[in-house]
């Protein structure tokens, strides 16, 4: 079975445990409170020297981190991965996306917010809500005329995006202006097996 060190309002972690429940993976979970510390003892960095969660513990002992890279992994073979070269590097092509223009403002004005850390950041706010939007608006534009982010499919490019465009509004993103991307969000949440993020923040 496979361990998930895990985080329960973490997207990052979501993105892997939204996945293990669509492709019907059993898997157990170790809280790590990562807004506490606890991925820098050093237990943990023996694990993942980049004392980071998610990180995936394969059922043979084997360690994975980085949340994109486990959907990938766990993806292999599935519908949520699929054949053709084009269509695996539009997949891949969002994540990237997901994880340089997208992640380091959606989710981290999100967990600024629920650390009680925006006074803290107070000159930073209006630039990442600036490059927040515009990650949002790239999503918007594109859905517009498509059902899925890539592969004309549900795949792994929408469950790293889903994770935490879903709740951009908890960092102060609203989602008012983004019908599309609403729309968007809701056919993720129709798909099979789905399950929601857990805890409020
Ligand atoms: N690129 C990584 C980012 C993971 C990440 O930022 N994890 C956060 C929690 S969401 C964390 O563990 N932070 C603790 C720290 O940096 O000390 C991924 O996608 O897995």
């Amino acid at each position: 079975m496979y361990k998930l060190y895990d985080k329960k309002d973490s997207g990052n972690a979501y993105k892997v445990r939204l996945a293990l429940a669509q492709l019907g993976l059993g898997f157990s979970t170790v809280e790590v409170d990562s807004d506490s510390g606890e991925t820098r003892t050093k237990e943990f960095l023996a694990l993942n020297p980049n004392g980071k969660i998610p990180l995936l513990e394969l059922p043979d002992g084997r360690l994975l981190p980085e949340s994109n890279a486990i959907l990938f992994y766990l993806a292999q073979g599935s519908a949520l991965w699929p054949e053709e070269p084009l269509e695996r590097a539009e997949v891949l092509s969002w994540m990237f996306f997901e994880q340089y223009s997208h992640e380091p403002h959606v989710a981290v004005l999100r967990n600024w917010a629920h650390t009680g850390r925006l006074q803290k950041f107070a000159d930073q706010i209006e630039t990442k809500k600036a490059q927040g939007h515009a990650a949002l608006s790239v999503m918007e534009r594109h859905v517009a005329r498509r059902s899925f982010l890539a592969a004309e499919r549900y795949t792994i490019a929408d469950v790293a995006l889903f994770a935490y465009t879903h709740v951009a509004p908890e960092g102060g993103l609203s989602l008012e202006d983004y019908p599309n991307l609403r729309a968007w969000i809701r056919r993720v949440q129709e798909q099979p097996g789905f399950v929601p993020l857990l805890g409020h923040c």
